[in-house]
């Protein structure tokens, strides 16, 4: 029996952590050369780096400890970075649990496989430098800030097993829709929907200014996700390598107590058939933007710990070689040679960290086409249609016989289709739908001031 608890244990989840972040730096710049057995020459590095930094470290830390309830748990989850714009996390966490190579064998797990991961990234031919539509496990681009939460939650209704664990950009927190969809709690159904954990990716920056949560007090910033009604849970570090034992024991610990509180809700919903609105846990992990990255630039500006290190941090490409040690340094701090055999293949105990089969959340149906896809149950739309004989024979409303198309969808599908509006179900007349339908609401419904709502509805319109 694995201890997932154990010092080992979590030493092993740090050298993955070490061999994720390698895999992202060497995406970012490298070309040829994968795992630094000679000197770095100008051909091994890209003409032109292109790609984000200043996310990644923080992300890739989520996602190994994430790996590591998966397994201590036995979850079925999938993963949603919202800052999209660090693609290497998706690319770099799949090619480690192997389902990068299954789906593109020509990436194998081998030296070969590493510099075509490498050279691909952001390249003329290759993939992007967002989690894009061909990157495993990716349902979310992120190009456009804002929406993570809402994909996460939208995937997890009427999927009562799955957990969303969906990263959120300290600054895509700022965007009107992210800002709203905090309120995706009011809307999950406990008993027959999954769960959301949000992760706020509390590294202090955007683009070039600093984030308005991360300079929050420590009273006030519990206090603005309690009043959305969600249990914060904090994990904080400097990101000195000296405390590294210590953050990766508390993000153990974090994400133990935070899945203990997911069961719990679930399965008291469950058991008593009670849905009303119960208080989800969520992580805000605070770490440094560019954390484990370069310290300073030429100038001795800091760029971890700041804005500089959102997109490439150091002055290294093809045509810019004159501080190619700040480079290697940085890729041998992760210490390749514990993380690589020397054919370029992953050190078996690194990718034993990893989930197995679709418990990788890079291969969870959810994210791959859906689990189980069906085609809806159709009915013929022109069963709807209204018999007009003459010019003024009959007084009716376009949406009201739309609404009775989208109820028989409705009746046949159980719960694979649902209807959204924006609070305009009802003046747009789609009576029918709401009638049977049912306006899904998880805070108290107050009759007679209420209609149409309920605790498990088929139309979400708020
Ligand atoms: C709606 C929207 N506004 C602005 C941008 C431009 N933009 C791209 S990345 C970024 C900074 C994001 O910062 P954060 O969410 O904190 O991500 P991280 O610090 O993890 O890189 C911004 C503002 C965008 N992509 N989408
Ligand atoms: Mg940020």
């Amino acid at each position: 029996m694995t201890n997932f608890d154990s010092d080992e244990y979590l030493q092993k989840v740090n050298r993955y952590w070490n061999a994720a972040n390698y895999l992202s730096v060497g995406q970012l710049f490298l070309r040829d050369n994968p795992l630094l057995k000679r000197d770095l020459v100008a051909d091994d590095v890209k003409i032109k780096p292109i790609g984000h930094w200043g996310t990644i470290a923080s992300q890739n830390f989520m996602y190994a400890h994430l790996n590591r309830i998966i397994k201590k748990y036995d979850l079925n989850m999938f993963y949603i970075e919202g800052s999209g714009h660090g693609g290497q996390v998706m690319v770099s966490n799949s090619y480690l649990d192997g389902s990068y190579s299954e789906i593109y064998p020509k990436i194998a797990q081998n030296e070969t496989g590493l510099q075509r991961l490498f050279k691909q990234f952001s390249f003329p031919g290759g993939v992007a430098s967002h989690a894009a539509p061909e990157t495993p496990g990716s349902m979310h681009e992120g190009g456009e800030l804002g929406y993570s939460i809402a994909h996460g939650t939208g995937a997890i209704l009427d999927n009562p097993d799955v957990i969303a664990a969906v990263e959120i950009g300290d600054g895509e927190a700022e965007t009107g829709p992210l800002a709203a969809s905090w309120f995706s709690n009011k809307f999950i159904n406990p008993i027959h929907d999954g769960a959301i954990l949000p992760m706020l990716n509390l590294n202090g920056f955007k683009i070039s200014n600093p984030t308005i949560l991360s300079r929050m007090s420590d009273a006030d910033l519990p206090k603005y996700f309690e009043g959305m009604g969600w249990k914060p849970h904090f994990v904080e570090t400097d990101g000195n390598p000296a405390d590294y034992a210590r953050v990766h024991k508390a993000m153990a610990k974090t994400m133990d107590e935070i899945v203990s509180e997911i069961k719990h809700i679930q399965k008291h919903a469950r058991e008593n058939n009670d849905d009303t609105l119960p208080q989800w846990p969520m992580l805000v992990l605070r770490s440094p933007k560019g954390w484990t990255g370069p310290k300073f630039d030429l100038d001795g500006n800091p760029i971890a710990g700041s804005f500089r290190a959102h997109q490439v941090p150091i002055p290294v490409s093809a045509g810019q070689m004159d501080h190619k040690d700040l480079l290697v340094n940085w890729l041998k701090s992760y210490h390749p040679e514990e993380l690589f055999n020397n054919n370029g293949s992953i050190k078996a105990e690194i990718k034993a960290i990893a989930p197995e089969g679709n418990h990788r959340m890079a291969m969870n149906p959810i994210v791959n086409g859906g689990i189980d896809p069906k085609k809806l149950a159709m009915p013929d739309p022109a069963d709807f249609a209204l018999k007009i004989n003459k010019p003024g024979d009959k007084e009716a409303q376009d949406t009201e016989v739309l609404s009775n198309f989208y109820t028989e969808i409705m009746k046949r599908n159980g719960n694979s289709f649902r209807a959204f509006g924006p609070d305009e179900t009802k003046s747009n007349k789609f009576f029918s739908m709401l009638d049977y339908g049912k306006r899904q609401w998880e805070e108290p419904i107050k009759s007679p001031n209420d209609e149409n709502m309920a605790p498990e509805g088929r139309v979400i319109d708020s």
